[in-house]
């Protein structure tokens, strides 16, 4: 018998026991362990029932990804399930943790399922770029009926016991002792008379309005973003209304097989092993404990120091907002309170709870309340001798083991640590605007910074609902770093001959929500400005359009001209004529700028510095880089991220047109970095520096 399976006789009932850590992934072993149980039971005969039982923190999350892409080494899935749905005696699925994907198929294959309350399932595949590959699409409908289905499979979302209970998909909530309590269910429905019941055989939920089916299909795929495995999954669902069930579990597996072949699959199955690399800190072990943090303080109430301050309170940690006057301080909450209100409006949540979550943010006048925070996130100014200031300040006022930390976008770390007499507290959070929605947390590890801060930055962030990723001290860290190389090729393909709307439908075609002019009309282009004066340097066009008074959205006229109270870009006139001008003032002649030369020049040189900052040691794998730029940047999910996009493309074509761009513009900092040389003259991709799982 199978070592990660094992079955024992407990009276009447036979418990099958699944043991695979982390998360009981249906591996080759365990499914062949699983039917290989069944069978021997069905041998002995003297079992009445049977019970599946997980050991560890959870039942079977799922397929085991990693043998994904790989030749399937039988039995598969389906072949377990049915194994399960000709057995002579009932099958029950014992449920704590999470069932998940093909381990909420395994239970729908079951003839009944039981759970702890805390349980949760749901079939998570689409988030992988996939859809149900082992029934699901089929026996849930026949569960829950097939617009419930619908909604659950495209989300993916994890859904708690009791709505499935509600639903009739799990058959007791069993409190106290699961185990215990699903062997003495177990012996109940082995004491009745078969047939048993199997989804397979029940079509009583399948009835439904199809106009209503429909429209769920169009409302569940309308924020799929260009992804396959959305629309596969509804195509799926649609076939348990109307097609025989052993033709549709055919149909669904092709799909299946297709998807997972697929480089929207790949990327997407990239990331999930990315998110949990990037949760693993260089010399952070699972030794090191974090500082237990019960408060925080936020210094300004600005934008982002307000956006940071609701990421706290949101997550139930006590804030106190801290600003030099009373007045600032009025402005920001009323801001904060106003995002609440409007998010409680959409969400529909209780408007009740607005003023819960306000309560937990304590504005106050003045550095030395944060005398009792536990961590302290600076969001002032972009100055660094008013930050120096700010840090000196704070090392005076707060608690020895309080952890002080920057949300600079650019500024040294090392500089403001200095200025204290406690380095090794000092770290940066990088949130992104608006921070109480972006997901992505850059945590600047500076040189002295302590591993116990790294770790309770880590732990914080994910908290307070981010995913954070450690990178290292220099301009911009990982992800402004690398939008600096495409801002400046923004510009010089206007100069060259492009015009905004090129650039921009190239960069929306290749899946960014929005291209980098649109985007710089909505964050504002006055910022740019200032930050190039103070930096000494001029980009013509993007000064003489902020110069104009054209700051983008805010005044309805940046690259783009806006009409009162809408957001969409609409191509100006005025605009090109600056463009033009300024080519001709520069003396460059224009030409026609292909699609691919656009896409090239967004791309090849932010993916050369991302290079630059792997052997740099700035990001720890390439993986961390692609995190930064889908959760802050908007970089499309079905592409992976930019380096394991790069893979993709092939980096000695990525090598060559850098080489190409770098002799035409005459930019040295367009060469092809020694990295990416060095892996394309290898044959490798940026996935060989990671040992990639998927
Ligand atoms: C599927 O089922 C297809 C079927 O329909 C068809 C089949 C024919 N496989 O997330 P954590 C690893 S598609 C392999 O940090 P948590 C993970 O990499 C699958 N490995 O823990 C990590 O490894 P390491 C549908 C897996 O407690 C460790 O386990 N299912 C798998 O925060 C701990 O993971 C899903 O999509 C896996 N399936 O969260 C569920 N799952 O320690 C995917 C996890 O080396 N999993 N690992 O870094 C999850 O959502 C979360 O892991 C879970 C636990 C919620 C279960």
């Amino acid at each position: 018998m199978s070592a990660v399976v094992t079955h024992a006789q407990h009276g009447a009932v036979a418990v099958i026991s699944i043991n695979s850590p982390p998360v009981n992934a249906l591996s080759h072993a365990v499914r062949s362990g699983i039917a290989d149980a069944l069978t021997a039971i069905k041998a002995e005969g003297k079992a009445k029932a049977v019970l599946l039982w997980c050991g560890g923190r959870t039942f079977v999350a799922g397929a085991d990804i990693t043998e994904f892409g790989k030749p399937s080494k039988p039995p598969i899935l389906p072949d377990v399930i049915a194994v399960i749905e000709a057995m002579p005696i009932p099958v029950v699925a014992a449920i704590h943790g999470t069932a998940l994907g093909g381990g909420l198929e395994l239970a729908l294959g079951c003839h009944y399922r039981v759970a702890s309350l805390d349980a949760k399932w749901g079939l998570p595949e689409v988030k992988l770029g996939l859809l149900p590959g082992a029934g699901g699409t089929q026996r849930l409908p026949r569960a829950i009926g097939p617009i419930a289905a619908l909604k659950v499979i495209v989300s993916g979302a994890h859904q708690p016991a009791k709505l499935g209970h509600d639903l009739g998909l799990i058959a007791a909530i069993i409190p106290g002792d699961l185990k215990a309590g699903a062997i003495a269910f177990a012996e109940t429905v082995g004491a009745k008379a078969g047939p048993h019941p199997r989804l397979r055989d029940d079509t009583a939920k399948l009835e439904v309005d199809r106009a209503k089916f429909d429209t769920a299909v169009t409302e569940a795929l309308s924020k799929s973003r260009g992804l396959e495995a959305p629309a596969a999954c509804a195509a799926a669902v649609a076939m348990s209304l109307d097609t025989p069930l052993d033709d549709a579990l055919k149909l669904e597996r092709a799909s299946f097989m297709k998807l997972v072949a697929g480089d929207q699959s790949k990327a997407q199955r990239h990331l999930f092993f990315a998110e949990r690399e990037a949760a693993k800190v260089p010399g952070v072990g699972p030794d090191v404990r974090p500082r237990p943090i019960k408060n925080a303080a936020v210094l300004g109430a600005g934008t982002m120091g307000g956006g940071i301050a609701m990421c706290f309170a949101s997550a139930g940690i006590p804030v106190t907002l801290i600003e030099q006057t009373e007045e600032n301080l009025k402005r920001g909450l009323s801001i904060i309170q106003k995002n609440y209100e409007a998010s409680a409006k959409r969400t529909g949540a209780d408007p009740a709870g607005v003023a819960k979550v306000m309560a937990l943010i304590t504005p106050k006048v003045g550095l030395e309340h944060a005398k009792d925070a536990d961590i302290v996130v600076e969001a002032v100014f972009e100055e660094m001798a008013l930050k120096k200031t700010i840090f000196a300040t704070l090392d005076a006022v707060c608690k020895p083991g309080a952890i002080i930390a920057s949300n600079t976008s650019y500024l040294d770390i090392d500089a403001m640590a200095a200025a204290t007499k406690r380095p090794g507290d000092v770290l940066g959070m990088h949130f992104f605007s608006p921070a109480n929605v972006m997901k992505l947390l850059e945590i600047v590890r500076a040189k002295y910074t302590a591993p116990d801060v790294l770790a309770t930055a880590m732990s914080v962030g994910r908290k307070i609902g981010k995913v954070p990723v450690v990178v290292g001290v220099c301009h911009g860290f990982v992800g402004n770093r690398m939008l600096a190389q495409r801002s400046k090729q923004s510009e010089l393909l206007l100069l060259e001959g492009a015009l905004p709307h090129e650039v921009d439908a190239v960069v929306t075609g290749f899946g960014f929500p929005m291209g980098p002019f649109a985007m710089g009309d909505l964050a504002g282009l006055d910022i740019g400005m200032r930050s190039r004066k103070e930096r000494g340097v001029r980009a013509e066009i993007a000064d003489t359009i902020a110069e104009a008074g054209r700051y983008g959205q805010k005044t309805q006229k940046g690259y783009y001209r806006y009409e009162e109270g809408r957001r969409a870009p609409i191509r100006d006139p005025e605009v090109e004529a600056i463009i033009v001008a300024a080519s001709k003032k520069l003396g460059v002649t224009r030409r026609p700028i292909s699609n691919d030369e656009i896409l090239g020049r967004m791309l090849y040189p932010m993916i050369n510095e991302g290079a630059r900052i792997l052997d740099e040691g700035v990001a720890a794998r390439p993986g961390d880089i692609d995190i930064v730029w889908i959760n802050g940047y908007g970089f499309p999910i079905a592409k992976g991220g930019p380096m394991h996009w790069a893979d993709s493309v092939g980096l000695p074509k990525i090598r060559d047109d850098l080489a190409r761009f770098a002799k035409a513009a005459n930019d040295p900092t367009l060469e092809p970095a020694q990295l990416l040389v060095r892996l394309a003259a290898e044959g490798k991709g940026f996935a060989s520096l990671a040992g990639a799982k998927a």
